[in-house]
């Protein structure tokens, strides 16, 4: 018995297709929650990807045919089609079943995830965290599922018997409504999202292997055998590129394209310049050791690494663009807005060789070292010179412009201090007491040069270390210093010695505001 007062119950017409519509959300769900998952991993692992390969590998040859027949050089796209409804189709039936027997809707989404985990670590080359992004859309799948299933039986039962519902039937329809095209929305907009910077980092790794680096108009000289010493533990002079440290502020490794790149120098210049990747790579370019080092890093610290780094001289683009001589700074932009500020006096020295750098000891930039070209300015550190992803120089004045990290304070410049670390043996080791112990590690001033390496135990003289040869004043510089040790704990410390004669600072400072100082100490037992 109703009466005429109480609000007419908002009847759930077509149950079965809500209940459908919730596994095609449940679906755009897994496909949110895994392309996310890849983009976070590097781009592999997206099972778009991969279940279309699978298909296409697993599909008879008959069916091939068939799909090239029926719709031509479109049969990629027909695939993809097909795909889109088989799994529209069996997600829909989810949907259904989940609201009818539950938990099979969630079951098949399962079945699902484990084919396409299947079709993820099967394809070759497949890393160890590749199924993770079909793990994860699973659990999207199951968790969206749930939820919106449980809302529509809310809906449904508040309909059905009005006076046990806590909630009138059209707040629970809402409710529904509400979560699940939010759902939805929230989905396709990050699994497109994600799938787009997948993609562009995938046309990014294939830019950068279709580049041929042309060979070097001037070589660097080689690297004498004299440079590295043979101690265990001892850095190496070059580091690879896959150990070389990486920092910057972009969340995702900006993609970009050589096809697309440009550099532009502008502002306070006679003429304005416009360099594309062809103009760059058609210069005579040179080849130089350099070790680049962060602002951030700490005595002892690893935020520094050399490579051999293939350019064009900065300096000679600037003599085109012609600085007025007002100007004292260059602005170098990224593509992902990071600037740097080097002074113009530094980038127009015919001694530095600062280069527009398109290559990293032998290869392309690495993506994440600034494919396709970046900035390197020996005796600088990173943060006031070595854009990556650079694409525009603006010649202006430390008066008028800032670099990225100058107003969140890190001073205006940022030459790179006179500094030397032990490698080895490391803090907290143990030694042999009474045999002959290495101890031993790299010394740097980029640009000036170290000529001497001075290690002290306890509180005893600094004694000389012995120097590896020099390559170049860019460069650090190893040694080793042999030590034997008496039972106990002892305190090493070293100090390097510049070109210049400069004596490296006692005084402790912290990275904050141009960079670290002080003596790198290691505390070893002897045993
Ligand atoms: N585009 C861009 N370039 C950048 C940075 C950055 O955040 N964004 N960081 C700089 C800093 S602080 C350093 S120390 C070096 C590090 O270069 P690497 O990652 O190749 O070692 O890059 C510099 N170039
Ligand atoms: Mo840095």
């Amino acid at each position: 018995m109703t009466t005429d007062l109480a609000p007419a119950p908002v009847a759930v017409s077509r149950p079965r297709l809500l209940a459908a519509a919730t596994g095609i959300v449940a679906a755009l769900a897994f496909f949110a929650a895994a392309e996310l998952g890849a983009l976070v991993l590097g781009g592999a692992g997206s099972p778009l990807v991969a279940v279309g390969s699978a298909v296409i590998d697993l599909a008879p040859p008959g069916a091939k045919d068939l799909m090239v027949t029926l719709f031509g050089t479109g049969d990629k796209v027909a695939l993809f089609v097909l795909m889109v409804v088989i799994v529209a189709v069996v997600s829909a039936g989810a949907g259904i079943l989940e609201r009818a027997r539950p938990p099979f809707g969630a079951l098949v989404f399962a079945v699902g995830g484990v084919l396409s985990l299947l079709a993820v670590t099967t394809r070759s080359g497949s890393g160890t965290l590749d199924g993770a992004p079909s793990v994860l859309g699973v659990a999207a799948a199951v968790i969206v599922l749930r939820l919106l299933t449980a809302r529509l039986r809310r809906w449904e039962s508040a309909a059905a018997v009005p006076s046990a519902a806590p909630r009138p039937a059209s707040a629970e329809r809402r409710a529904f409504l509400v979560w699940g095209v939010t759902a939805a929305a929230v989905a396709v907009v990050v699994g497109g999202a994600s799938r787009l910077g997948t993609a562009a980092a995938q046309a990014t790794a294939a830019a950068r292997r279709a580049v041929r680096l042309p060979a070097p108009a001037t070589t660097a000289p080689a690297v004498p055998a004299g440079a590295s010493l043979d101690v265990e533990g001892i850095t190496p002079y070059v580091t690879p590129n896959s150990d070389f440290y990486r920092i910057d502020t972009a969340l995702r490794v900006p993609s970009v394209d050589t096809a697309d790149w440009k550099l532009r120098i502008h502002g306070a210049v006679d003429h304005e310049v416009e360099l594309t990747w062809d103009d760059l790579l058609a210069l005579p370019l040179e080849e130089h050791h350099a070790t680049l080092s962060c602002v951030s890093n700490e005595v002892g610290g690893d935020l520094i690494g050399t490579a051999l780094w293939l350019g064009y001289p900065i300096r000679k683009l600037l003599e085109r663009a012609g600085p007025h001589a007002s100007a004292d700074m260059v602005l170098s932009r990224s593509i992902d807005g990071f600037t740097a500020g080097t002074p113009l006096d530094v980038l127009q020295d015919a001694g530095t060789a600062a280069l527009l750098a398109v290559g990293m000891n032998g290869e392309p930039l690495p993506p994440e070292h600034g494919f396709p070209v970046r900035m390197v300015v020996p005796g600088l550190f990173g943060y006031v010179s070595a854009t990556k992803w650079v694409t525009e120089l603006e010649v202006t004045r430390f008066a008028d412009a800032q670099g990225y990290w100058t107003p969140r304070g890190w001073s205006e410049r940022g030459p790179v201090k006179l500094e030397s670390r032990i490698d080895t043996p490391r803090a907290g080791a143990t030694v042999d007491a009474g045999s002959t112990v290495a101890i031993a590690g790299v010394a740097w001033q980029p640009h000036t040069g170290v000529k001497g390496v001075q290690v002290r135990v306890g509180d005893g003289a600094w004694e000389e270390a012995t120097l590896a040869d020099s390559v170049s004043a860019d460069t650090w510089r190893q040694w080793v210093y042999r030590w034997t040790p008496t039972k106990g704990s002892h305190r090493i410390q070293v100090r390097a010695v510049s070109a210049d004669g400069e004596v490296q600072t006692s005084v402790e400072r912290p990275p904050a505001p141009n960079g670290a100082s002080g003596w790198h100490t290691v505390e070893v037992r002897a045993a």
